[in-house]
């Protein structure tokens, strides 16, 4: 069931309306569907060679010896790169997104499965990954770190051993909130919830794996590349303070990805390998990953233990929140957020509610796995956040036996407390919890499941029913607090019109199947008044984009879909100056409507848009201070991030002789503010809940002592199809922000955020008769059934 529009909401006025035509088609489909999406691996240039990369078998190991030899002569090899000769380059580390450095090829010691370790450079893929069974590697094995419970051990390996001065593994110690205002509260509450909370690693895993084209032009010094980047422009400048090549030689192309999901933030060591290898060949060099590499050596999720507690009031009236995290962060710190906060977003975990006091510390450790740790679809870490804290409200529910709902409801802050400052220094925008949580019990059924299960279990049958409520921080800036190395995130636009009142808009975000060149135009549509077909989306291509920081952290609307509204009400002002001009009259005496300039009180003469752009490129007398035509551009710095948010329930019945869970209903209510397109939002949150099926009934990255990654291929890392997930129900309220410009908030994670609670507090939920009151993601059969006699959880 899709509720088309819902009934005008008197108090929401203009606001419920979806902006710049609504529901239209994707622009990007007509290709996607004919297969004529142009993406990395597409790219073929004359004299391309193909990259593949050596990857070490092995966790932890020194390197003893390289032998190349036999690898070289291979019919087809042209050239064969190991750490040593990267070395000699000054590129055999690079810095990480987190002030951190990571190995492009080992020079020392492998540090995870699936490093790597050289890099071959032949005539055809084949020929190089068959000269990759030719290189002898001799490693001398080391105990690996695993288990991030025991690495800060006094005495466990040190992963990062050169390091200078490293003697352990811990890398950060970070914390948000008052602790001692917290601990006071927690000693006199009447209820006090604990709970260890484990949110496993998982991965991303996009349609398309990554890959690079390099190529090197040595005459002008000029580096092309191609490459699956969600921040093209922020790749740029890394390449050029990396390689020392001039950043203006450099032009980073990111044309079609499939998918993103916070795998393409980073850049790899295959990206550098590419651009090392055309540098050193003189030819352009391909690198395309395959599924397992993907998996295994690229960005993973999550990987945070948190011991968790909530105090509360016997009758339910929530009063603080604290925790203490284990992050895993692998090898090299490598996670992809701003700067100022190592754990991301992770200090919004005191959620939807109104509490007096909350703390959390969050403690970043090395092990010998692969990096990463800001990705598929996470919010910067708001997933963690959300799933620790809607899993303490349902234990704390089940604890002073009061119904989950009426627990949220009695405990959400209020239409009238926004802007909302939450105790670990966050400004909630905007938000009516309320309606959201009321729509969607509407939706479900709420009371009617509550009685169905009440009969089931009479019978013995197992159905539970799951609520989550999430709010998210997305659309990083503000510059002056956000930066990611160095570089202050905010989004630039520029809109021409030209003279036949056409328009292109070129924006810094890069759309990775979120819509953008549809979305994008609706924005200048509804501010301008020329229709969406007219106005062409570019993005990808540094040397065609103005400067900004990417897409992640569900950004794009909230920043860059900002600066195009501005953008384009720049071109609207400077339309009225013009037409005014071509109308003999004053820009005062003018007024707007959609599309159009007309005079005060004599709407049948004025000047269309088109009609503006032909003026002003043409030969009429224009005021002091107007150029000669009608483009503009603004970079944005965002006010505060939005504050979207949503209420889900669930529904799942469980198989008591096989522990299998099946999803019989999901309802998701999202409030992103202001819709552009309706479409794309549903399309966005249909594809994040099954996201978080996956996640919470499928999906491990799990290790085994040795450090050997057990997730990596698809026949052990699930992937949710349509035969999991039932048809989802969703909804909607509008809560415009009221520092954006056209009041949105981001959706692109909303789903994969609010889900996986919703999925493991229904399982919970359902195994009530078994005296479950937790057990930890994913809900396999295995472990449900485990679960269910009380018998310790298997892998
Ligand atoms: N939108 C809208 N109205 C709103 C908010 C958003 O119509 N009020 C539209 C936007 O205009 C855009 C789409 O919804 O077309 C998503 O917008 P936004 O929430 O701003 O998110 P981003 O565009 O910044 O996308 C990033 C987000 C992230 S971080 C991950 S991870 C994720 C996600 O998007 N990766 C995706 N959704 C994805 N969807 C696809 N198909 N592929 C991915 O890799
Ligand atoms: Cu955290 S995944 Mo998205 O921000 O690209």
């Amino acid at each position: 069931t899709i509720i088309e529009e819902h009934a005008p909401n008197p108090a929401a006025g203009d606001a419920d309306r979806p902006i710049g035509y609504g529901r239209i088609q994707r622009k990007e489909d007509p290709r996607f569907v004919r297969g004529k999406g142009n993406y990395v691996d597409d790219i073929v240039l004359p004299g391309m060679l193909h990259g593949a990369i050596l990857r070490s078998p092995v966790a932890h190991a020194r390197l003893v010896s390289i032998d190349t030899s036999a690898a070289l002569a291979h019919p087809g090899v042209v050239a064969v790169i190991t750490g040593q000769d990267l070395l000699g380059l000054k590129l055999a580390w690079a810095p990480t997104l987190s002030a951190d450095v990571q190995a492009v090829l080992v020079t020392d010691k492998v540090r995870f499965q699936g490093q790597e370790v050289a890099f071959v450079i032949a005539e055809d893929r084949y020929a190089a990954r068959d000269a990759l069974e030719l290189i002898e590697v001799d490693y001398d094995v080391l105990t690996p770190v695993v288990d991030v419970r025991t690495a800060l051990d006094p005495g466990a390996p040190v992963v990062r051993d050169e390091l200078e001065g490293r003697t352990d593994n811990h890398i950060f110690d970070w914390e948000a909130g008052n602790a001692a205002e917290t601990d006071a509260i927690f000693a006199s509450a009447d209820v006090v919830v604990s709970q260890e909370i484990v949110y496993p690693r998982s991965h991303p895993a996009p349609m398309e794996t990554c890959g690079a084209v390099a190529d090197f032009e040595p005459i002008e010094g000029a580096l092309t590349l191609y490459e699956t980047s969600q921040a093209p422009h922020a790749h740029r400048t890394l390449f050029a303070i990396v390689s020392g090549i001039p950043e203006h030689k450099i032009r980073i192309v990111s044309p079609d990805i499939g998918g993103g999901f916070g795998n393409k933030v980073g850049i790899y060591p295959g990206y550098i390998l590419a651009v090392v290898g055309s540098i050193v060949t003189g030819r352009p060099v391909k690198w395309v990953e395959d599924r397992s590499e993907n998996l295994m050596s690229t960005s993973f999720a999550r990987d945070y233990i948190m011991q968790g507690e909530i105090a509360a009031t016997k009758d339910g009236k929530i009063l603080a929140l604290r925790t203490n995290v284990l992050a895993d962060h692998g090898a090299f710190n490598a996670t992809a957020q701003p700067t100022k906060y190592p754990a991301g977003f992770f200090h919004i975990f005191t959620g939807s509610y109104d509490l007096q006091a909350a703390h959390c510390k969050v403690t970043g450790v090395y092990t010998n796995k692969a990096p990463g740790g800001v990705a598929y679809a996470c919010s910067f870490r708001v997933t963690e956040a959300v799933y620790l804290v809607e899993r303490l409200v349902d234990m704390l529910a089940q604890k002073i036996e009061m119904d989950s709902a009426e627990l949220r409801l009695k405990n959400f802050i209020k239409p009238e407390q926004f802007p909302y400052m939450n105790k670990t220094g966050w400004e909630y925008d905007s938000g009516n919890y309320e309606r959201a949580m009321r729509l969607s019990m509407e939706m479900a059924g709420y009371d009617d499941l509550r009685r169905e299960q009440a009969e089931k279990r009479a019978r013995g049958e197992l159905m539970g029913i799951g609520i989550s409520f999430f709010t998210e921080t997305v659309g990083a800036g503000p510059r002056k607090h956000m930066d990611i190395v160095g570089l202050g995130m905010a989004d630039g636009a520029e809109l021409r019109i030209h003279p036949t009142g056409k328009a292109v808009v070129r924006i810094s975000v890069q759309s990775q199947g979120q819509g953008h060149e549809t979305t994008f135009a609706q924005i200048v549509a509804e501010e301008i008044g020329i229709p969406p077909e007219d106005i062409d989306v570019v993005h990808g291509d540094t040397d065609q984009t103005p400067f900004g920081l990417g897409t992640y952290g569900s950004r794009s609307t909230p920043v860059s879909g900002a600066a195009v509204a501005l953008v384009a009400r720049k071109v609207r002002e400077k339309a009225k100056f013009i037409a005014a001009a071509m109308l003999e009259t004053r820009p005062e005496d003018l007024e707007w409507e959609k599309g159009r300039w007309f005079v005060k009180g004599d709407p049948s003469v004025g000047k269309t848009m088109a009609e503006i752009a032909m003026g002003a490129h043409g030969t009429v007398t224009l005021p002091e201070g107007i150029d000669g035509n009608l483009d503009a551009e603004v970079t944005y710095d965002p006010p505060n991030l939005t504050f979207p948010f949503g209420a889900y329930i669930c529904v799942v019945d469980v198989d008591p002789g096989t522990g299998h869970v099946k999803v019989r209903r999901f309802i998701a209510v999202d409030d992103c503010g202001t819709r552009i397109n309706p479409m794309i939002i549903e399309g966005q949150v249909h594809g994040g809940l099954t996201d978080g099926v996956g996640m919470a009934l499928m999906q491990l990255i799990e290790f085994d002592d040795e450090g050997n990654c057990l997730g990596g291929s698809f026949m052990d890392y699930l992937i949710p199809t349509a035969m999991e997930v039932p048809d989802w129900e969703t909804g909607f309220t509008v809560t415009p922000s009221p520092h954006h410009p056209i009041g949105a908030k981001g959706i692109g994670e909303s789903a994969t955020v609010g889900s996986p609670p919703a999925i493991v507090n229904a399982v919970v939920d359902a195994l009530r008769p078994f005296g479950v009151t937790h057990m930890d993601m994913p809900c396999t059969p295995a472990r449900v059934w485990a679960a269910m006699q009380g018998r310790p959880t298997p892998p």
